[in-house]
């Protein structure tokens, strides 16, 4: 990519993480995707894709000219040759990893949570969250559009199965070895003028990669050579761990009587296609997988912060004393940014380790087990129960009925706990001098964190 890009003004990752299959590379030996019709057929990816290339020529603009004179924009790994938005060319990675069982709500989780934080994190916190290449973030808007954006407000609709293969995975000729990897959906998030540290873009700018995986694909086993479809487990600067209390039988046990939602009724009377997986497994094994692929020691504790979402809060309200879960912030009185309120977030978190420890002891000891900072958040992606569909007994929802609650809460929290000088947060309560102090609401600036609180 070479002279191209550096003629521009953004600044530039002299190294680059391929989001889908997570060679790191230099940024000057991007390839290019040649535009003209005629050059299509790559060894890679196929007969129907453009040809990848190493330019000679540009544009005055920058832009790279393929063996036919037309101008390019689109630029692609060296390894893989899939496409690698601009985005993850101009600022920081940050990849995160959703994991958890079949069932277990991540798809709707991951679409409430994006949905969410497109309206959040600008209104809120002067944060842009958009899109760093649509054409990626394809399936992704499609879950949004069919929940969020239906004109069809009444009928029932459903997020489907994500499965192990198919639309989700790109395929990649090695030689002889065709090797699949999953589609990553990526994000650029940037300061909005107003941000505390707007002056800082640069610095506090990342691009996004998240990943929807199947369920099965974290069941022992099902990693291969051929399809390692879990390996930015190993590169996520935080994993996020789902956990379904209607898969687990005391947890329906505890809630029973509490709640009409179907998942939650004894499982010999529901759909037989389910198989009870131990959810606990599919942590170990995803730990286990990060300490081979990170080479981390077996008694190695991940240094990384392990989320254990708790999902569809809706039908197990009752064991947090149906607590409802309003957005943890606050409005700052002379700034136009929100603070977040981690104390509220941390006491729910105590909460909830409390209950899960008395039902399911073997889920807190897997998760601190293997990381050394464990946080855990309630979160209900739909805000209500499914309905069964009468002619096909599958669950479905009406998008007029679906109010997701913390669903953007987890990545917030990370951000703002772990992403210094992203997101405002409140300051601690034993240091708050009053409820009207607007210094209550401080983003901590770069290098200053425990000075600021110390001092505060
Ligand atoms: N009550 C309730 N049910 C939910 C919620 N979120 C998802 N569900 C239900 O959980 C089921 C599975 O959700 P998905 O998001 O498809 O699960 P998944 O983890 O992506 O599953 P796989 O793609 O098979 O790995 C669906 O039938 C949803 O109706 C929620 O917030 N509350
Ligand atoms: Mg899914
Ligand atoms: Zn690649």
């Amino acid at each position: 990519m070479g002279q191209g890009m550096n003629r521009s003004s953004i600044p530039i990752q002299l190294r680059v993480t391929c989001p889908h299959c997570w060679s790191r590379f230099a940024a000057e030996d991007a390839l290019w995707i040649s535009q003209h019709p005629d050059l299509v057929g790559d060894p890679r990816l196929g007969t129907d894709q453009q040809q990848r290339f190493l330019p000679t020529r540009f544009t005055v603009e920058g832009a790279a000219i393929d063996s036919r004179g037309f101008a390019c924009h689109g630029l692609a790994c060296p390894k893989c040759h899939l496409t690698v938005p601009r985005a993850l060319f101009e600022m920081e990675p940050l990849f995160i990893s959703i994991l958890g069982a079949p069932s277990c709500g991540k798809s709707y989780f991951l679409a409430a949570m994006s949905w969410q934080l497109r309206k959040t994190l600008p209104h809120s916190f002067c944060m842009a969250f958009s899109d760093a290449d649509p054409a990626m973030n394809h399936y992704l808007n499609e879950y949004e559009e069919i929940q969020f954006l239906n004109p069809n407000q009444d009928q029932l609709v459903a997020i489907r199965k994500t499965e192990e293969q198919g639309d989700l995975y790109d395929t990649v000729l090695y030689g002889e070895q065709a090797i699949r990897f999953p589609r990553p959906f990526i994000f650029a998030l940037r300061p909005l003028e107003g941000h505390v540290n707007y002056g800082s873009s640069a610095r506090i700018s990342k691009g996004l990669a998240l990943y929807d995986n199947a369920g099965e694909s974290f069941l022992p086993g099902s990693d291969t050579a051929a399809s390692p479809v879990t390996r930015h487990l190993a590169l996520s600067r935080a994993l996020m761990f789902l956990f379904d209390p209607t898969q687990d039988r005391r947890f329906r046990e505890a809630c029973r009587g509490k709640t009409d939602d179907p998942q939650m009724q004894e499982r010999s009377a529901r759909l037989d296609r389910e198989r009870p997986v131990r959810q606990d497994t599919i942590l170990l094994e995803a730990a286990d997988r990060v300490r081979r692929y990170a080479g981390l020691a077996q008694a190695a504790k991940h240094s990384r912060p392990l989320i254990v979402v708790v999902t569809k809060y809706d039908c197990w309200a009752s064991l947090l004393d149906n607590e409802p879960l309003d957005d943890p912030w606050v409005q700052g009185k002379r700034r136009p940014s929100c603070a977040l309120d981690k104390e509220v977030i941390q006491e729910r978190s105590q909460k909830l380790r409390k209950v899960l420890w008395q039902l399911t002891p073997e889920i807190v000891a897997a998760a601190e087990g293997f990381a050394q900072q464990v946080i855990y958040i309630p979160v209900s992606a739909i805000g209500r129960s499914p309905e069964s569909d009468p002619q096909t007994g599958a669950l479905g929802i009406r998008p007029r009925d679906i109010h997701p609650r913390w669903a953007e809460v987890p990545l917030l929290y990370f951000l703002a706990h772990w992403c210094e000088g992203m997101i405002p947060y409140r300051k601690p309560k034993t240091h708050r001098i009053g409820p009207d102090d607007d210094n209550d609401t401080g983003t901590v600036p770069f290098g200053a964190a425990r000075n600021r609180r110390e001092t505060a």
